[in-house]
Order: structure tokens, then C-alpha cells, then sequence
């Protein structure tokens, strides 16, 4: 049996489903997962010596490849000086004042442990400054695993068929209202018919967890207007875009300005980091400052933000890294197109900046609604066929497919032409 077998039949015995987070089990696409042992570059390498282009690199936080010399230098050095202390340091310091010069918009910022701790508390702050309890969120979307977010939310939690969580009580997904991305309409349909009641509305401003969907013209700069003439905050949840898209992320990308600015993966350079941001007007109704409370232990961790810092630190001194990310994804999605159209596989292929999805169906997607018409079968079956090639995806549809700036001209080219063949051989 294979190691990555064996240690799954382990980890199942200890960990639930094999896994500390549910995608990884690889169960929306029915084989079970890769255990991973290394990785460098643009590559990964599993349990059993295989390795692989690598197309997930994290879930986002590879932006500039595995194990980026400058990167593991920083972490190497914080590491001599001891792992965590529970007090203020000075690259806490050094990376909020970064990213406040990197980000448009933003003037303060709070550091957390993941992407799910900066959700939540972006919209306990936005509950807190405006007095409000209602919150309005997309359908598909995924924030986070905090309760008032899981419901219809995207990622694994659509793949594996449970948008709902059991656990989450019905007094709290009560105060989460629902509307569909690209759909103005249904946003300021739920404004009025709770007038005065809705705190904040929170979007990926590109959907990177149905897929890669990304908003139609109008549509964020739409949201804006109406949280503006309804009196509610617009929270970016940019864990996935923040200093992917752009240096200052979907807010300078689309030239759309948010209210409070979530962030995670990148900005821990692999290491877990999570953070809101906004103004210091806003900002300043956070304890200690002000009345909203949140805390935690390993919050600002050196290590955590040496490695984040390192990175932040490369993504501004080194602009070309987005236009090099963009033109690699632009190169993979076209020729995964042109693979598609000769195989004539009925698949569309969404991208927006460094972000990819193939969408198993002959219709645009454009839409949480659309995305859920992909054939998911089809998915799994690619999937599967693509990691015996040497190519490892999202073990899952409503994922993304990150092009980091170690993939090289070759590796996107030999990517294609893999994806050519197992188009053909799914169009048989
Ligand atoms: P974390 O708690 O996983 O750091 O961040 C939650 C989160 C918040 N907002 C957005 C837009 C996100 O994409 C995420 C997490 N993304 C998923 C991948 N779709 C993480 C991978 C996983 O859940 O294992």
C-alpha cells in the first residue's frame, strides 16, 4: 500500500475523516488525499516520492512559490529569538505599517490567527460601530467557519453538501441575510425589507469559493452606493485577493473602496496570520480602544510575522511578481480554452488575475447559480486524471486554482498540454 494509504488509514483513526480541514479529505472527489511531505518552488512532492506542479500552493499563501529563500531566511532568524512572547513587538509594527502604505483605504490594522478570526471579528466590529445585528452575505461565498457565516456558504462546505452547519443556532443564522453574487437586486431587496437593521454587507470581491466567479461590471462599485444610502459598512473579505490582485488587492484592482478590509494566507507567508483592517475612526471601537472586544494569544506571533513580513516586504519592492502571475494565468487559462474548444469538452474556464477555475458545463458562469450547473462528476474525473499526470488542483470544484510566480513558462506549457490530453480523453 502507498504511504499516503497507510497514513490515511491512520490519521483516520485519530483526526476526523483523516484531516484537519474538511477539503483535504478529497472526498467531492471520491479517492483518497496525497499526503504531502515537501515542498519548493512551484512544486510539491508526497509521501510517496511523486511530485507535482502545485496549483493550490496553500489555498493562496504561496504567491511566490514554496519555501522562498527570503521567506524561510526571516522565519530561521525569528525562530533564534525565541516562538512567542504575548507581548507588543516590533514587526508587528513594521508589518501593519506596510500594509497600510501597500492598501488603500486602510489607516489601522488588527492582527488575528487565520482568515476565519478576522471574518469574525470584522463583523462583530461592524455590529458593534452601527448598532446593527442583521448581516447580508452572498450565497456560495465562504468567509470562514465562524457560526453566522456557515450558512450557504461556498468551498468545502457547498462541496461536501453541508452550505448549513449543523451546530449553528437558528438565532443566530437568523441575523444572516442572503443574496446572490452579481445581483444587486436581491442585495437592495433584503435592505428593504429590513430597513435599518443590517449591519454590513460582507462579499469576496472576486468569488473564489464557487469556482473563480468575478464581479460583473458595476456590481461592487453597486454594493458601495447602497451601503452608502443604507448606512451599513461593506466589509471585503479579500483573505484570497489581498496582495494577490494588486498591491493594495481587489480595493485598488477594481478602484472600489470598502469600509473594513479582511486578510489572511498571503500575509502570513505560509505561516497562520489573519488580520482586519480600516479606518482609524473604525478601527478605534476595538479594545482596547473601544467597546468591541477581541483578543488572542498568538495574535502578532514573531515567527508568524517575520514570515509575513518577508513577503510583503518582496510583493512591494518587486511589482512585477503581478504582472507575472497575471500573464502566467492568462497563458494557462487560454490554452486550457483552446483545450476545451479542440476536445470539444463543453468546459469554461473563468479567470480573473492569478485566479483559475474549469467549470464542467457549455454555459458562462457568472454566477453561484451557474456554477453549481457544472457537472461535478466530470470535475472528479479530471481531477483524478490530472494528479496521475503530475498536476495537483483543488480536490474539490468550488475552489480556485492559484498561479504563484514560481510556475515557469515551461511548467504553465506542460500544464496545458496534460489538461489537452485528459480533456480529450474525458470528451471519449
Ligand atoms: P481561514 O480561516 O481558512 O484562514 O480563512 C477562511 C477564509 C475566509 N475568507 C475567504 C475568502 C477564504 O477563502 C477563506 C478560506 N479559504 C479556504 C479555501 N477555499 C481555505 C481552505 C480550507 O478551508 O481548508
Amino acid at each position: 500500500m502507498e504511504r499516503s494509504s497507510e497514513l490515511f488509514e491512520r490519521a483516520k483513526q485519530v483526526l476526523p475523516g483523516g484531516v484537519n480541514s474538511p477539503v483535504r479529505a478529497y472526498r467531492a472527489v471520491g479517492m483518497p488525499p496525497r499526503f504531502i511531505s515537501k515542498a519548493d518552488g512551484a512544486y510539491i512532492w508526497d509521501v510517496d516520492g511523486k511530485q507535482y506542479i502545485d496549483y493550490v500552493c496553500s489555498w493562496g499563501p504561496m504567491i511566490l512559490g514554496h519555501n522562498h529563500p527570503v521567506i524561510r531566511q526571516a522565519v530561521q532568524e525569528a525562530v533564534m529569538n525565541g516562538l512567542s512572547f504575548g507581548a507588543p513587538t516590533q514587526p508587528e509594527v513594521e508589518i501593519a505599517e506596510l500594509m497600510t502604505r501597500m492598501v488603500p483605504n486602510i489607516e489601522m490594522v488588527r492582527m488575528v490567527n487565520s482568515g476565519t478570526e478576522a471574518v469574525m471579528s470584522a463583523l462583530r466590529l461592524a455590529r458593534g460601530a452601527t448598532g446593527r445585528e442583521k448581516i447580508i452575505k452572498f450565497e456560495g461565498c465562504y468567509h470562514g467557519h465562524s457560526d453566522c457565516m456557515l450558512v450557504k456558504a461556498g468551498s468545502s462546505a457547498m462541496a461536501g453538501g453541508c452550505p448549513d452547519s449543523a451546530g449553528v443556532p437558528a438565532g443566530t443564522a437568523k441575523d444572516t441575510l442572503m443574496a446572490q453574487y452579481n445581483d444587486l437586486d436581491s442585495v437592495q431587496r433584503l435592505f428593504d425589507e429590513n430597513p435599518g437593521q443590517v449591519a454590513c454587507v460582507i462579499v469576496e470581491p472576486v468569488a473564489a469559493n464557487m469556482g473563480v466567479v468575478g464581479p460583473q461590471p458595476g456590481f461592487l462599485e453597486g454594493l458601495r452606493s447602497i451601503c452608502d444610502k443604507e448606512g451599513a459598512l461593506l466589509i471585503f473579505d479579500e483573505v484570497i485577493t489581498g496582495f494577490r490582485l494588486a498591491k493594495g488587492g481587489a480595493q485598488e484592482y477594481f478602484g472600489v473602496r470598502a469600509d473594513i478590509v479582511t486578510f489572511g494566507k498571503i500575509i502570513g507567508g505560509g505561516m497562520p496570520v489573519g488580520a482586519y483592517a480600516g479606518s482609524r475612526e473604525l478601527m478605534e471601537h476595538v479594545a482596547p480602544c473601544g467597546p468591541v472586544y477581541q483578543a488572542g494569544t498568538l495574535a502578532g506571533n514573531p515567527v508568524a510575522m517575520a514570515a509575513g513580513l518577508a513577503q510583503l516586504r518582496y510583493l512591494d519592492e518587486h511589482p512585477e511578481v503581478y504582472t507575472t502571475i497575471a500573464a502566467g494565468a492568462d497563458k494557462l487559462a487560454n490554452g486550457m480554452r483552446q483545450a476545451a474548444q479542440a476536445a470539444g469538452a463543453g468546459v469554461q474556464i473563468n479567470q480573473v488575475g492569478s485566479l483559475v477555475a474549469p467549470f464542467f458545463t457549455p454555459d458562462t458562469v457568472a454566477s453561484f447559480a451557474g456554477a453549481k450547473r457544472s457537472d461535478l462528476k466530470k470535475y472528479a474525473a479530471y481531477f483524478a486524471k490530472m494528479l496521475e499526470r503530475g498536476i495537483y488542483l483543488a480536490p474539490a470544484q468550488f475552489e480556485a486554482m492559484f498561479v504563484s510566480f514560481a510556475h515557469t513558462e515551461e511548467d504553465l506549457e506542460k500544464t496545458i498540454a496534460v489538461v489537452k490530453d485528459v480533456f480529450e480523453e474525458l470528451s471519449r
